[in-house]
């Protein structure tokens, strides 16, 4: 189709960055040989779609000489990553066979399509697959995320919605902006909300960021750094509530009308007798005061900083307490989403324009984003697994059922047979403890074959009996809506051929299809780009009734529609107003800083009705710090996504992977700025570069997340992937991820 001597708009590749932003290609004889990024108006309403590095370095990776070109079969054993190159159709035909074998042997549910996040544009991406397996009769689905596990499922035990945000132009009018554990300016949460931060202090807002590492946002955006022990902010929120409780700052009009479960006076029905949420932060019950000395011990955060934080969060109204990700991605990491909820709401920060609800803050007024348009139809297995415990449904699955948080009501009639990954590496680099997961994947018996579709042989492809090539976004038609924040739809255009024999996922599967009769139940007659034709219609009656005929968008090479956000939604207005005749969906119909829901649970100790400080099951406080006493944390990073773009020369040169370790711990163990370390503990080891800097609080080493698995002969990872070290040990509730959880010594390698 090669369009020559022109520019084109289109959208980034996001992968799963959290972005989405508008790129120019130029392109030349069929070849793309420039990327410009937004050239349109900018406006607060609608303000332009910048990209960052990883955009506008795209070229590195669209033109990268170990792009996939042809398929490839494995020879020698599983994981050695040796293959040799094989023919599409004698793959396909392969593909098809086994997925008919481990049909008729164990049942549908024995498949899978693992969580991978590689691209959400609808042609692209393990949408396409998951559409494939439904049509033959299903597949064990996944439920949750790796991103979001806990907020998912504790921010409707406060709100019960996931619609808990404000449009982020308000953001404006806030007064105060804690960052908490939020790092917009490296990890991208919406394309420009580091931008709206930085509006919002330019307008007057006070701007702190609460987070171990003083990130970009900390030293960029904000006028305050408090550095913070990892796993303990549930402490150092109940102490702001202790100052704010004895001080006589709680917003009680709001909290009476509008809570259950903040004093004995509000308990809910059948638990009149129950521990409130003052008893816990007043230490009736369990004798110990919530006060900011007690979180000064846990936390390392200076009680006078805790105390003045409190007081100002409390009167310097409205304000704005997010929440980031990354903390709920822990140990107990559910409390940490309840108790930022819980603040929010006795502050009476809720249901205003310029406060913010906290959770997980899908937008107002409708939610935002879509996220897969593209229909995967119904699963005809109907159990599904949370994401997070896939390796115990390939050892165990016949043991799974709803006490491991299986839906469908189901107990699993199968363990998983056969995978088929697509635009995913959590097989290997993603998921948590690496060298366990590779062990139960080198097992034949167990898994009995693994197809993965990618760009390059990751380090899950070397997993692959059978590694099949996709063609990247560039190369196909696509459409994208924002991540989280939704006010946009960007077109994707072919732009280019896809390299050697590379496919798009949606062929790929469609080819599948056919060999399995299932050709025209998939593709209906339609290819990419009248998919993508059939997507815009979807959207226009969707979200966005105003969108312009799709072929006169394309002719017109517009890239992005932009539905302008003049009058930013503000979440639960109508419940603010009026909290009897607009209920929320929540037991009570109000916020609920007691659940009855979670006392039903009956774990106290780990799923507690009310939001409770619980130490990690590895911290600092434990048995385990003897042998391993530093926090290990995998932020994510600027140079990546996730482990895309990790083999990009350019991102590499501009962000090395390195390990930031503070001076004392460093002194301790005689490691200088630039020495080779060792990171390790029971489960794993790997080599890095240290960065020595104060920019870290003291006890904890930061290892960003992604970089490929490397390992050598002995095993030691020499690629710096953190997910060696990580534990596989899920959270109580949500049963979801909790790899910033885990704790490591650290050594100096003599070189
Ligand atoms: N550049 C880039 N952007 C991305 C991504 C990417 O890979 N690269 N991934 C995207 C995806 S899929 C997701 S889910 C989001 C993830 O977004 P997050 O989960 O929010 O990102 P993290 O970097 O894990 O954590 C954010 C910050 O929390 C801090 N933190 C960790 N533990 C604690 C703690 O216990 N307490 C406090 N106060 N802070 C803590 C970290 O130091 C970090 O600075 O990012 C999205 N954006
Ligand atoms: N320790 C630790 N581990 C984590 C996290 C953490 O914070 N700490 N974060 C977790 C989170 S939040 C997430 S979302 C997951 C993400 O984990 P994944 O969903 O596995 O994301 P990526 O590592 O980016 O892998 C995506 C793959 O898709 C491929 N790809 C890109 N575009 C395409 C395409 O168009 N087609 C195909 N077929 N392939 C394509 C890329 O080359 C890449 O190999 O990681 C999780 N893992
Ligand atoms: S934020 Fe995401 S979509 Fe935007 S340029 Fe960066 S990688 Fe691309
Ligand atoms: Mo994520």
């Amino acid at each position: 189709m090669a369009v020559d001597e022109k520019k084109i708009r289109t959208g980034c590749p996001a992968h799963n960055c959290g972005g989405r932003c508008l790129l120019i290609a130029h392109l030349r004889d069929g070849v793309i040989t420039r990327l410009e990024t937004d050239d349109r108006p900018d406006e607060l309403a609608a303000p332009q779609l910048r990209a960052c590095i990883r955009g506008r370095a795209y070229l590195r990776r669209q033109y990268h000489p170990d792009r996939l070109t042809h398929p490839l079969k494995r020879v020698g054993s599983r994981g050695d990553g040796r293959f040799e190159p094989f023919s599409w159709d004698e793959a396909l035909d392969t593909i098809a066979d086994e997925l008919r074998r481990v049909k008729d042997q164990y049942g549908n549910s024995a498949l899978f399509v693992p969580y991978g996040t590689g691209s959400y544009s609808q042609l692209n991406g393990s949408q396409t697959a998951r559409r494939l397996m439904n049509l033959f009769g299903g597949c064990l689905g996944i439920d949750n995320s790796y991103s979001w596990g806990a907020i998912n499922a504790a921010t409707p035990t406060v709100y019960g919605t996931l619609t808990t945000g404000n449009q982020r132009q308000d953001w404006l009018n806030a007064k105060i902006i804690l960052m908490w554990g939020w790092n917009p300016a490296e990890m991208r949460d919406g394309t420009n909300s580091d931008y709206f931060v930085k509006l919002a202090r330019q307008n007057g807002a006070r701007v702190i960021c609460i987070d171990p590492r003083c990130t970009l946002s900390a030293a960029g955006l904000a006028d305050e750094w408090v550095p913070i022990r990892p796993g303990t902010d549930v402490a150092m929120m109940s102490a702001m509530a202790h100052v704010m409780i004895t001080e006589e700052l709680i917003d009680e009009a709001f909290v009476s009308t509008h809570c259950v479960g903040f004093d004995a006076s509000q308990m809910p029905d059948g638990a009149t007798d129950q521990e409130s949420y003052t008893d816990y932060i007043l230490g009736r019950r369990d004798g110990t005061p919530k006060t900011p000395r007690w979180a000064e011990r846990v936390t390392a955060v200076p009680a006078e900083t805790i105390e003045r934080l409190a007081r100002w969060y409390a009167t310097e109204k409205p304000g704005v307490l997010y929440q980031g990700y990354g903390m709920q991605r822990r140990a107990y990491g559910e409390q940490v989403v309840r108790a930022g909820c819980v603040l929010a709401a006795i502050t009476g920060n809720v249901g205003i324009s310029g406060g913010w609800a906290g959770g997980l803050a899908n937008q107002a007024p409708d939610g935002g984003v879509l996220w897969n348009s593209f229909p995967e139809e119904d699963n005809p297995v109907g159990a599904a697994i949370p994401v997070f415990l896939w390796t115990e449904a390939v050892t165990r699955g016949d043991q799974l059922g709803p006490e491991h948080g299986v839906l469908g009501g189901k107990r699993l009639d199968n363990n998983i047979k056969l995978i088929y990954a697509v635009a995913s590496n959590c097989l290997i680099n993603q998921h948590a403890d690496i060298n366990r997961t590779a062990t139960i994947l080198q097992d034949e018996q167990l898994v009995e074959f693994i197809v993965v579709q990618d760009n390059f042989l990751t380090p899950t492809a070397r997993f692959a009996d059978i590694v099949l090539p996709a063609c990247t976004q560039f190369e196909t038609w696509g459409i994208e809506d924002g991540w989280k924040y939704g006010d946009e739809l960007i077109l994707m255009p072919q732009l280019v051929e896809p390299l050697g024999e590379a496919k798009s996922d949606y062929r790929i599967c469609a080819d599948i299809a056919a060999r399995l009769g299932l050709e025209e139940a998939y593709t209906q007659g339609r290819d990419e780009r009248a998919w993508v034709a059939w997507l815009w219609d979807h959207y226009r009656d969707s979200r966005f009734p105003d969108l312009p005929p799709f072929e006169a968008f394309v002719a017109d090479n517009r890239g992005v529609y932009a539905r302008p956000v003049i009058q930013p939604a503000v979440a639960f207005t109508d419940f603010r107003a009026d909290p009897n005749a607009h209920p929320l969906d929540t037991p009570s119909g109000k916020i609920e800083i007691y659940s009855t829901e979670l006392a039903s649970r009956d774990n106290p100790d780990e799923i507690p009705p009310i939001p409770k400080y619980i130490n990690e099951w590895e911290s600092p406080f434990g048995p385990e710090a003897e042998r391993f006493p530093l926090q290990v944390l995998g932020h994510h990073h600027m140079g990546r996504v996730h482990s895309t773009h990790d083999n990009v020369d350019w991102l590499k040169e501009a962000f090395p992977q390195g390990a930031w370790i503070n001076p004392i711990d460093a002194a301790q163990r005689q490691i200088a700025d630039g020495d080779r370390i060792r990171v390790f503990n029971g489960r794993g080891a790997l080599i890095i570069v240290a960065r020595v800097t104060p920019r870290i609080i003291p006890g904890v080493v930061s290892l960003p997340q992604g970089a490929w698995w490397r390992p050598d002969d002995e095993g030691i990872d020499q690629g710096g992937s953190i997910n060696v070290l990580t534990s596989s040990r899920w959270t109580p509730f949500a049963f979801g991820s909790a790899q910033h959880t885990a704790m490591v010594q650290v050594t100096r390698e003599e070189s």
